[in-house]
């Protein structure tokens, strides 16, 4: 499989993540999001949006939730399991990040402290339902088993705990359940191995700059 990436795409981490949970062998080539090739615009309808995977038969599939779904159903053990109105469940648990995660970039671009809590109003009702959700005794969304909802809230609170490690603004502060998730699943690696090397250096330059309100606190905090 080959899957079209940009570098610091949260749906693309999601996709990665369960292609490295399940150790699949794939293949990843990163495109200039502002120089889309035109056989990407034609593949995927979305303007060329990534990710998209390219199936070992040569097919194309677009949509990150879609390519999860397949990805689930054709290669080993199933993360997506139980009857039918628990997968349907678990995908939507799923999609609550995955539908948030243009909200976190939004808000970790805040200019200043008040479109920061602005924006985070938008999260804090994701968070308090997740918060509400989540088993008392963990460590994961359904206990002890690694689930797809844990695939889909991997790069959401990665990029949190890349927040809070800078800027020391944990996006997370009020749910204790909420951070002992991210302690779980970034416990499993599963956050490392689904981005690429420089992930970090590309990910703090861009959020973390002296434009951002969260940028300018890194920087109070490293000085
Ligand atoms: N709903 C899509 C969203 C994918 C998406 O928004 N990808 C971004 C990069 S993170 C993109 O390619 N945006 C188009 C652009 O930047 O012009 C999915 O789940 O795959």
């Amino acid at each position: 499989m080959k899957l079209i990436s940009m570098k610091i795409c949260p749906y693309v981490q999601q996709v990665r993540a369960l292609l490295e949970a399940k150790s699949v062998r794939y293949a990843v080539e990163h495109i200039d999001g502002g120089d889309r090739p035109q056989w990407l615009m034609d593949a995927s309808p979305d303007g060329g949006e990534v990710p998209l995977l390219i199936t070992d038969e040569g097919e194309h599939l677009f949509q990150s939730d879609a390519i999860v779904e397949y990805i689930d159903d054709v290669v080993g053990d199933p993360l997506l399991t139980g009857s039918p109105l628990t997968r349907a469940r678990d995908k939507a648990w799923g999609r609550l990040a995955s539908d948030n995660y243009l909200v976190q970039c939004s808000t970790q671009r805040s200019p200043n402290e008040a479109t920061l809590k602005e924006r985070m109003e938008d999260l804090t009702p994701i968070f308090q339902a997740t918060e509400r959700q989540l088993k008392e005794e963990g460590p994961y969304f359904h206990g002890s088993e690694l689930s797809m909802v844990d695939i889909s809230w991997l790069p959401l609170l990665h990029r949190t705990a890349l927040i809070e490690q800078y800027a020391r603004y944990d996006f997370l502060a009020a749910y204790p359940k909420l951070m002992d998730w991210r302690h779980a699943l970034l416990d499993t690696g599963l956050q490392n191995t689904s981005v690429p090397e420089d992930f970090q250096d590309i990910f703090t330059g861009f959020y973390l700059n002296e434009e951002t309100y969260l940028g300018r606190l890194a920087g109070s905090r490293s000085s």
